[in-house]
């Protein structure tokens, strides 16, 4: 690996003197240098003011943490200067035109797990990069599979990001001594199978079959395997960080609940950018019923449920999506009466 070796000169070699990567290059970039100011106003905590206060709702009607909006400021800043057609901040309603003569278009979460930042817990910014269209207005409803890059920094212990260009996941590490990203992981794979797995347990009673049978069997041990361990941070960076670095799988489904048909996190900024880090990482990342990196958006905050993480685990609750499916069909009359999903 090469030791040292920094972002910068990382993206010098990817973009060559492509206009297309010179253009993803530059938004990495500058995605990496608000982090950083990111992490600074994050480490003062609340010697800079309460960055968990709420200050409003964004169009989804989300509560806005003050961070949220600093963060989301920080974001834009840097980003004004680079040559990106069109933003989309999970902070606005719409996605905004940055420059009219830019190649790519970005979706971001500016800063992501905000419901964590009192409690001291790791949070993150999330983007996707994605080649821009014609028609502007097409250029978020392509499927994932067409983005050209995807990252997040999580703001923990370390202050690092993950990133994709298509070609493997690697992880950049702040070095504290001189505000610099320098690589500390190349070739990340995930384990193909663990026993490890990541969902919030008190929607359990609102879960589809399909996942209420999958975490039953973790739980069981089924197959006479080890039992399961479970971890749920409520900061979808540090799940995802966690198991790029030792394998798991992470659930947030669609449930029973009033506005969680489609589960609670967004495809443009938070699942299609996880899905593309976790394949390139050798692992899979499905809504139970399709690959996440084949779904397009209809509406830029769309919500998706996501699985994703070892390769085996989510192949496991994808087959159960489906036998769900087929006894569906054989079971129709039941079925039509209660709901698809709903026994
Ligand atoms: P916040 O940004 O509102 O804290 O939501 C974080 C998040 O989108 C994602 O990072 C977590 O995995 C998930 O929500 C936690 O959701 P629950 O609070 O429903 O467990």
């Amino acid at each position: 690996m090469d030791q040292c070796l920094t972002l910068d000169q990382h993206i010098e070699r990817y973009a060559h003197a492509d206009p297309l990567r010179a253009a993803v290059g530059a938004a990495v970039r500058a995605i990496a240098a608000a982090s950083i100011d990111i992490a600074e106003l994050i480490a003062h905590g609340d010697l800079a003011g309460r960055l968990g206060r709420a200050c409003g709702r964004n169009a989804d009607g989300d509560v806005q943490k003050a961070l949220d909006l600093e963060a989301d400021a920080l974001v834009r800043k840097a980003l004004a200067s680079v040559p990106v057609a069109l933003l989309l901040s999970e902070e606005s309603p719409v996605p905004e035109s940055i420059d009219g003569r830019g190649l790519i278009a970005v979706a971001v979460d500016p800063l992501d797990g905000s419901s964590n930042i009192d409690a001291n817990m790791c949070v993150g910014t999330i983007f996707s990069i994605l080649p821009m269209t014609a028609d502007p207005a097409l250029a978020f409803l392509q499927p994932g599979s067409g983005q050209l890059a995807a990252g997040f920094v999580i703001y923990g212990p370390q202050t690092s990001l993950v990133l994709t260009l298509g070609d493997g996941v690697r992880i950049f590490t702040r070095d504290p001594r001189d505000r610099t990203f320098k690589l500390a992981r190349s070739g990340v794979r995930i384990p193909s199978r663990s026993h490890e797995f990541a969902i919030n347990a008190s929607n359990q009673r609102h879960w589809d079959p399909p996942i209420r049978a999958y975490i039953e069997d973790c739980l069981a041990g089924a197959d006479g395997e080890a039992a399961a361990n479970m971890r749920w941070i409520g900061s979808l960076v540090a799940d995802a960080y966690r198991i790029l670095s030792r394998g798991g799988i992470f659930l947030y489904p669609a449930d029973g609940r009033k506005g969680y048909a489609d589960g609670r996190l967004r495809l443009l900024y938070e699942a299609h950018p996880m899905a593309f880090i976790v394949e390139q990482a050798g692992g899979g990342a499905t809504t139970g019923a399709a690959r996440i990196l084949d779904v397009a958006a209809r509406d830029p905050h769309q919500r998706v449920p996501l699985i994703m993480g070892s390769i085996e685990n989510v192949r496991t609750v994808e087959r159960l999506h489906l036998d769900t499916l087929i006894l569906a069909e054989r079971n129709a009359p039941l079925f039509a009466t209660r709901g698809f999903f709903r026994i």
